[in-house]
């Protein structure tokens, strides 16, 4: 696929989830309309929306139409960024940039951070039982999607990572508990668009295993990118702050294998995921040139 057409339709994806981010978090005059802000602040700030685009995506390849996934892709994007918010308050990474502005803690103070991070990941469930009451046949396919969802962002998942890395700080670990970290922290909530997709738009066996291990691998590669960054990036492209890795002594794949190893691996684990496409063809296009953005991304 040639880059502009991966590049194109990349925005088109970006511009359906934006519409619906923005129409889900309207502005509001209520009395708690501070809490509105903040999720919006976040929430509309930008940000690759990688996951969402990842589940259209997949939705595409599969035959499904957009409007199948549009609203968990945007429960996806609300999950990941109360996640952010979260990360970045004083008593986790104590970041004063995200997404190329002011921290939501900085701007609303952290008693409102709290609560629009509680907010985004309320509505991420209500946006997923919007429509509930019209699933009829398909319902167990609902079901099942809500739940790879909620178990990829709880503690079986994301939040159990986050828990394994605040309690890998200082401390060198063996590369089985990295993975497990990342796999967890990060790797969950991109495996999650990926599958959830595959079960709305029936997907037989074969195809789910293959996508699996695509998501998984593409989950890792997304993360060893993101500790390379953390050496090579700047603030202005990645618009956060740099070198936070190294400050607060976390486990990273750069500090277990070293920059050039951290790359090999990065390449290899590239490969290996698109190999993992084979079998849909050239349907699976994007989804191989979404890969290779993983890990020539800059930011
Ligand atoms: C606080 C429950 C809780 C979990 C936090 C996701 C996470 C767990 C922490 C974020 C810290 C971090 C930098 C993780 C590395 C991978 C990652 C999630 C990067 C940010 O995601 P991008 O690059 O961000 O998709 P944008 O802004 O583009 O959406």
């Amino acid at each position: 696929m040639h880059r502009e057409d991966f590049d194109n339709k990349y925005r088109q994806f970006v511009r359906l989830v934006d519409d619906a981010l923005n129409a889900l978090v309207a502005e509001s005059d209520a009395p708690q309309k501070t809490v509105y802000d903040a999720m919006r602040y976040s929430l509309l700030a930008g940000g690759k929306r990688f996951r969402p685009v990842l589940m259209l995506a997949v939705c595409e390849m599969l035959g499904g139409k957009p409007d199948d996934v549009v609203p968990y892709a945007c429960a996806i994007e609300m999950i990941h960024t109360y996640s952010l918010i979260h990360d970045d308050l004083p008593a986790m990474d104590n970041d004063d940039y995200r997404r190329g502005r002011l921290t939501n803690h900085k701007v609303y103070g952290e008693a409102i951070a709290i609560l629009a991070g509680d907010g985004l990941l309320n509505l991420a469930f209500e946006t997923m039982l919007m429509h509930a009451e019209h699933y009829s046949s398909d319902l167990k396919r609902h079901v099942q999607a809500m739940k790879i969802i909620a178990n990829a962002s709880g503690i079986s998942g994301m939040i159990g990572g986050q828990v394994v890395d605040i309690e890998a700080e200082g401390r060198d670990i063996s590369s089985e508990l990295l993975e497990y970290l990342h796999r967890h922290k990060t790797g969950a909530l991109i495996k999650a668009p990926v599958m959830a997709a595959a079960v709305l738009c029936g997907a037989d066996e074969t195809c789910v295993k293959r996508l699996e291990s695509y998501a998984e691998k593409i989950g890792l590669a997304f993360q060893i990118k993101d500790d390379i960054l953390d050496v090579e990036g700047t603030f202005e492209s990645l618009g956060k702050s740099v070198r936070k890795d190294m400050q607060k002594e976390k486990s990273t794949f750069v500090k277990l294998y070293g920059l050039d190893g951290a790359k090999n691996k990065l390449f290899s684990i590239t490969e290996e995921a698109v190999n993992q496409l084979a079998v849909f063809g050239d349907k699976a296009d994007f989804l191989s040139e979404l890969a290779y953005f993983i890990a020539g991304r800059q930011n």
